[in-house]
């Protein structure tokens, strides 16, 4: 993973460090960092002994801000990672709930990160901030977003609230809109996308999946590796390049369910996949098949390298392996 930073003297904390993004994020910049300079926190005790037991691990409800508050007095971050909110598809069953947790957990980093003197923040967007009325092809940076989910309504405001920190108290917030994210160390829960995950652990496992989009769907996707190298890239980036103060779109690569089948049938010619959509198949018609990324790329070099059989030849590789 390229990443051109000299991190000493930095301390991080990790908030949402046990989901299927933290995990794997926390593991990488404890790598860079070291661990013992990397606190990982979370709302429950993650599976992943390693998480909790390598470094320091916090429980954490990030609505609760007096307690965020005492765990960032303690440790005193220089940088943290706000990873925390519910996801399109449980967003939509709980929706009262889910801009409670999205907005005012932000809210609550966004305050004590300036109280605090933290000098950087990271917070994920979402393809989901754009909605039914935007161009669906190579979506641009600016343009008709209008999203009609509670998650993607939730963190188009977040990014205009990170824009108004950065420009109000000059908090360096930064920001990426991630596309479905596809890794093999944990299971994503509640999210539109997730069937791109499911879909291998079923091949895997020898069994038949039933996918709850149709065959010809299409969304941006992207492969864990390059989400977590996007994300330091960004963090890692100098200031006066950055030119998007709200969220940076960020392309990897676009499929469909049929295609993803494909992919998979190259090593498992008899995997089978029937179709039956349920309410997030609304949900991906309103978001983007495909994503213009140009002003990652100008601003700070972003640069995808996973294509969908480099993908799915490493996620059966590695999924295999854990079998046995
Ligand atoms: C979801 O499906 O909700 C997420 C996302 C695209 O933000 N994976």
């Amino acid at each position: 993973m390229s990443t051109n930073v000299s991190p000493s003297g930095e301390t991080i904390l990790v908030i949402g460090a046990g989901g299927q993004l933290g995990l794997e994020l926390t593991h990488e910049l404890r790598r860079l960092y070291g661990a013992s300079n990397v606190v990982a926190a979370d709302v429950r005790m993650p599976q992943d002994a390693e998480l909790t037991q390598a470094g320091p691990f916090e429980l954490l409800d990030v609505l609760d801000s007096s307690r965020l508050t005492d765990v960032m007095r303690r440790y005193k971050p220089t940088q943290v990672y706000h990873l925390a909110a519910l996801l399109s598809a449980t967003a939509e069953q709980q929706p009262k709930f889910g801009w409670r947790l999205n907005m005012d957990g932000l809210f609550n980093v966004l305050d004590a990160s300036v109280d605090l003197g933290v000098q950087r923040v990271y917070w994920p967007s979402s393809i989901a901030v754009f909605g039914p009325d935007t161009p669906r092809q190579h979506t641009p940076q600016l343009t008709t977003m209008n999203p009609n989910t509670v998650y993607g309504i939730s963190k188009l405001a977040g990014e205009q609230w990170c824009e108004w920190y950065f420009r109000k108290h000059s908090l360096d917030v930064r920001s990426l809109r991630y596309p479905g994210l596809i890794g093999y160390k944990s299971l994503p829960g509640g999210g539109t996308t997730d069937y791109a995950v499911d879909i291998y652990h079923k091949a895997v496992a020898g069994e038949a999946y039933e996918c709850f989009l149709k065959q010809d769907t299409y969304l941006p996707m992207m492969y864990m590796p390059d989400a977590l190298k996007a994300t330091l890239d960004l963090m890692h980036a100098p200031a006066e390049r950055l030119q998007v103060h709200n969220s940076y779109n960020l392309g990897a690569m676009s499929f469909s369910p049929a295609e993803i089948t494909a992919s998979i049938q190259r090593h498992y010619p008899d995997f089978a996949v029937t179709y039956q959509p349920d309410s997030r198949q609304q949900i991906a018609d309103s978001w983007p098949a495909s994503i213009d990324d140009t002003q990652a790329r100008l601003d700070w070099n972003w640069q995808p390298e996973f294509t969908l059989d480099k993908m799915t030849d490493d996620m059966l590789l590695h999924l295999k392996e854990a079998l046995v």
